[in-house]
């Protein structure tokens, strides 16, 4: 550490911020942006909150087909609805992730350049209007179970963008949860719509909570960091947990001949995840993975107009 002087008081050295940085985390307080962090910290936040980001925003995208084909107002107003409320979510996490000195232009770019993720799910198509429904129940529902954790995530403006985040995806399930009970209570053929999306949704929907956790890079390091809460396959048992009696009152059957209830720790065991076909949608090679980017860069670069005259209209004004 240097001399300190009259006028200025010496920094902290490293060793001081990094110590000052623990007992944060210890005593499971908050890390906010003017405070120091560690590199690894800070790329390992931006790295997680981007991939969330671009999931809210490239997840409006297999809903959004059907805004046109709705099959009422009222169907169409709520959906409407849930897909604005993806992209504010998208909005507070790229602001998020501007705390940490991210851009967001240039989270975007990398996005389009699949330098960085977004959630497996939203490369499956929606074939039907049951999808709207499943993806609401078991999509929303799996969001939920992964996200309620992260309100409590170490990093303040992260925590505090899940906190609304989360109340309005608990809204999104809710709304495909009526929907498909409102199905199944119609004809034979929209009840098996519904189970042929469920048999679609289902796998894919596990597939959210990221790798086992024995293959899991990121796991051990966010976890001890508070930023995330709970291993990948604790929040995946979770949520079978949760859906599993939520299937029987709908009617629906969840497509695992091995689903049962371990009577010893009261919690479902399941069968094997395909984890070849999750390395294959990661790998850009998922149903939908060309269209989702395509569509995502024809927003930027057609819009890049709006985007100028926003810059120059501000610039006037600062
Ligand atoms: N898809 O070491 P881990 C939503 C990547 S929002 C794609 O276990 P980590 C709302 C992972 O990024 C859904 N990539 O990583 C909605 C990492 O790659 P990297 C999104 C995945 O971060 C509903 C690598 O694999 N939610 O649904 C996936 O500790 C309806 C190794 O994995 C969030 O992002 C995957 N499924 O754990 C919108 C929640 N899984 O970055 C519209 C926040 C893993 O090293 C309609 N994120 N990867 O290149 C998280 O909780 C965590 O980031 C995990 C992954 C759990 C996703």
């Amino acid at each position: 550490m240097s001399a300190p002087t009259l006028d200025r008081p010496a920094a902290p050295d490293e060793a001081a911020l990094q110590a000052q940085f623990d007992a944060t985390i210890a005593a499971d307080h908050r890390i906010e942006p003017r405070d120091w962090m560690p590199e690894a910290y800070r790329k390992g936040l931006v790295r997680q909150i981007a991939q969330h980001a671009h999931s809210e925003i490239i997840g409006m995208q297999p809903e959004g087909d059907w805004l046109l084909a709705a099959p009422s107002l009222r169907r169409k107003a709520i959906l409407l609805a849930k897909v604005q409320d993806e992209a504010g979510h998208g909005m507070y996490l790229y602001s998020a992730a501007e705390t940490l000195g991210a851009d967001r232009a240039d989270l975007t770019d990398k996005l389009i350049e699949r330098k960085q993720k977004y959630s497996s799910i939203f490369n499956y198509p929606t074939l039907t209007y049951a999808d709207v429904g499943v993806i609401g129940w078991l999509v929303d529902g799996a969001a939920i179970c992964n996200q309620v954790p992260l309100c409590r995530s170490s990093y303040g403006p992260y925590a505090r963008a899940m906190i609304r985040v989360c109340k309005e995806e608990s809204f999104h399930q809710r709304q495909g949860y009526e929907l498909l009970m409102t199905m199944m209570r119609g004809t034979d053929g929209q009840r098996a719509m519904v189970q042929d999306a469920v048999d679609r949704w289902w796998w894919p929907s596990l597939m959210m909570f990221g790798p086992p956790d024995d293959d899991s890079p990121n796991s051990a390091q966010s976890m001890a960091w508070g930023v995330k809460r709970h291993s990948n396959d604790e929040l995946r048992q979770r949520f079978v947990d949760m859906t599993v009696p939520q299937a029987a009152v709908l009617g629906v059957t969840l497509p695992d001949p091995e689903l049962a209830l371990d009577p010893d720790t009261g919690r479902y065991r399941f069968g094997a995840i395909d984890w070849t076909e999750f390395k294959q949608v990661l790998a850009g090679n998922g149903p939908c993975n060309d269209e989702r980017i395509a569509r995502r860069r024809a927003a930027r670069d057609d819009n890049a107009w709006v985007t100028e005259a926003a810059t120059a209209y501000a610039g006037k004004h600062a």
